[in-house]
């Protein structure tokens, strides 16, 4: 045998016609005693009405949008014979129908749940409620504004809700404003919540073609491979960037010396190869370049081989294939395979192993322009070499200014892993090779 159970619209107070805002369970759901069933929203407060028992939700009496007022009923509960009931549920002028409500009083500030409720317990009225009324009360703008079961479902999901938007009525945040916020963080959209005080705004979503005519183009495969990593590498790796610039008069003038030969054989000779010799040299000198942070934070993983990974600018965008072994090469050698692989991505014609295992990799923009860049640390790797235009500049060389060739050179480095004066030492130790073109040999 079942009893039928009428849940009521408990005392609130001086409200009438208080809306509903979250019915939370349906006709013939099986719930819990103390299960959420329906919110009630006052101009002050918010409060959920439990059920009194275990039981069957046989009649739901009221939508969302509804108002209430104190005694409406509700709902009506099936519940077991032997169920225990909380005794406050008991209406002993009806006992065929006995009467379930929440809490007296919609406090105006929110009390804390020890204290409440604060009204003397009555037949009809629950004396420890696991959400008491007001405990929850939250007011919009000052902190999220949210019903305790959708902060309880928040906290499941280790949600902060100081960060979701709430759609409902006055900006109250409801089940589905959770539920959005955690897919838009799980597709990468947003970030996930931050460590407080590193808390970044979501970017404004801005509706262009209010302002003139647009189009929607779809980035290409390459760019959204890349923009997430650079965007990690950016954001996970402490960068510096060191400036310095190198006379590469002599250079310059070993370079055009050799430049119809390379020509000759099909490839071009530009800076960029001379820079990959100097690379290598500044590798040897300085292990710590060579090298990878180890996955427990504690460790360098020290290379000795010499893959120094080169930026190409394609149509597609920025790919960053790996010439292995360049200890092992001649500059003509290297001028000649970068031309290959060059070609290949502008091509789309790379394979996964053209860009794996780089030790260190130089971003060349000297083909283009510019003064100085920060180029961002390819991740494992620990450092980067920028390279902008070369330029005639007045330098003093103790009696007069000469004219002489300068190349602005660019390092960003991992400051977890390379101290500023070691990187100093690395630039100028390129810088010192480059304007000593003997070393480099052809
Ligand atoms: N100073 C002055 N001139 C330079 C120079 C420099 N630092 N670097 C190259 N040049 C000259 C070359 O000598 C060549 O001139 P000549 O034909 O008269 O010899 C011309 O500029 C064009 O060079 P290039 O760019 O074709 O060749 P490269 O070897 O310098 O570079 C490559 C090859 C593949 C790196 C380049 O084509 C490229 O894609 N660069 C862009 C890289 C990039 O996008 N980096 C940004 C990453 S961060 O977003």
């Amino acid at each position: 045998m079942s009893k039928r159970v009428e849940i009521k619209v408990p005392d609130i107070g001086d409200f009438t016609d208080v809306p509903v805002i979250e019915v939370l369970v349906s006709a013939g759901d099986r719930v819990d005693a103390e299960q959420s069933l329906i919110t009630l929203e006052s101009d002050k407060a918010t409060m959920e009405v439990p059920s009194p028992a275990a039981g069957v939700i046989s009649e739901l009496r009221v939508n969302i949008d509804d108002t209430v007022s104190e005694g409406d009923v509700l709902a009506v509960l099936e519940v077991e014979e032997e169920a225990e009931i909380a005794p406050e549920a008991a209406e002993p002028d009806e006992p065929e129908a006995e009467t379930r409500t929440a809490p007296e009083g919609v406090p105006e500030k929110p009390a804390p749940p020890a204290q409440a409720p604060q009204s003397a317990p009555s037949a009809g009225r629950r004396q420890s409620p696991p959400l008491p009324v007001g405990a929850e009360l939250t007011m919009p703008d000052r902190v999220p504004y949210a019903s305790p079961v959708i902060r309880m479902f928040a906290r499941e999901l280790g949600v902060d809700l100081s960060q979701v938007t709430g759609s409902g009525r006055n900006g109250r945040i409801v089940r589905d404003d959770v539920t959005a916020f955690v897919k838009t963080v799980m597709s990468g959209a947003v970030a996930a919540p931050a460590t407080p005080g590193f808390e970044v705004a979501p970017p404004p979503r801005v509706d262009f073609s209010k302002f003139g005519e647009i189009e929607r183009q779809e980035l290409s495969r390459i760019k959204k491979i890349s923009g997430k990593n650079l965007h990690r590498n950016w954001v996970t790796i402490p960068h510096v960037t060191h400036d310095d610039v190198a006379d590469i008069t002599e250079m310059e003038a070993l370079r055009k010396a050799n430049k119809e030969n390379a020509e000759k054989q099909g490839f071009k000779l530009t800076p960029l190869v001379f820079l990959i010799k100097a690379t290598v040299a500044a590798l040897k000198e300085f292990p710590q370049f060579n090298a990878s942070l180890d996955g427990d934070g504690e460790h360098l993983v020290l290379k000795h081989y010499y893959h120094i990974g080169i930026a190409v600018d394609t149509p597609d965008g920025l790919v960053v294939p790996v010439i292995r072994d360049c200890d092992q090469k001649s500059v003509m050698e290297l001028a000649k395979e970068l031309a290959e692989v060059s070609q290949r991505a502008r091509d789309n014609k790379l394979k996964p192993s053209d860009w794996q295992g780089g030790c260190f990799s130089i971003s060349s923009l000297g083909g283009i322009g510019g003064a100085h860049f920060s180029p961002i640390i390819n991740a494992p790797e620990v450092a980067i070499l920028g390279v902008s235009r070369s330029k005639m500049e007045p330098v003093w060389d103790g009696t007069q200014f000469r004219p002489r060739l300068m190349l602005p050179l660019s390092l960003s480095y991992d400051h977890r892993v390379i101290d500023g004066a070691a990187a100093a030492r690395f630039t100028r130790f390129l810088a010192l090779y480059l304007e000593n073109p003997q070393h480099l040999g052809l």
